[in-house]
């Protein structure tokens, strides 16, 4: 009897880490990057290149832009969505004009794009696209006033290891 009660609690248990293993990223503390990615992001050349009025903070509204134009540039059939050629490209050209290359590499990488499509349907649209970086800017805001200055920029350990 307690023999089999510990199998079926070992049954159980192994059910329960399976489900949390194949739940999509919805939780409010999923990963919203790979350390790759927020070691890229992170820098300060990065910051400038989002902080289009040059004014050493990154407001929610140019981060919003930034994002739109990225999505523009990597969305070339112009449809609703990026499709996985489309967001990974041609392997020379990763480099995007509007980042670093650094950047360009991280986020264009398969495991970027899984954790942004929202209802794993393959694509990203411009709404998931845009929201997981809304996710991002809001973790790196810690003070909470749309606005992120370079030490929030730059804080280590909030978006991925
Ligand atoms: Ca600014
Ligand atoms: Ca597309
Ligand atoms: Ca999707």
């Amino acid at each position: 009897m307690k023999l089999s009660l510990t199998k079926t609690a070992l049954a159980a248990s192994v059910l329960l880490s399976v489900a949390a293993f194949s739940a999509p990223v919805f939780a409010a503390d999923a990963m919203l990057g790979t350390g790759g990615y927020a070691r890229q992001l992170q820098k300060m050349d990065m910051m400038k290149m989002l902080d289009a009025d040059g004014n050493h903070m990154v407001t929610a509204a140019e981060a919003d832009s930034y994002y739109n134009s990225v999505f523009d540039t990597l969305n070339k059939d112009g449809d609703d969505s990026l499709e996985a050629n489309e967001w990974t490209g041609p392997s020379k050209n990763l480099k995007l004009d509007l980042a670093t290359g650094g950047y360009s590499r991280e986020l264009r990488s398969m495991k970027m794009m899984r954790l942004m499509d929202a209802d794993g349907d393959h694509k990203v649209t411009r709404d998931e696209f845009l929201s997981h970086h809304r996710a991002v800017f809001a973790k790196l805001d810690t003070s909470s006033d749309q606005e992120l200055s370079a030490t929030e920029w730059s804080m280590k350990g909030l978006l991925g290891k």
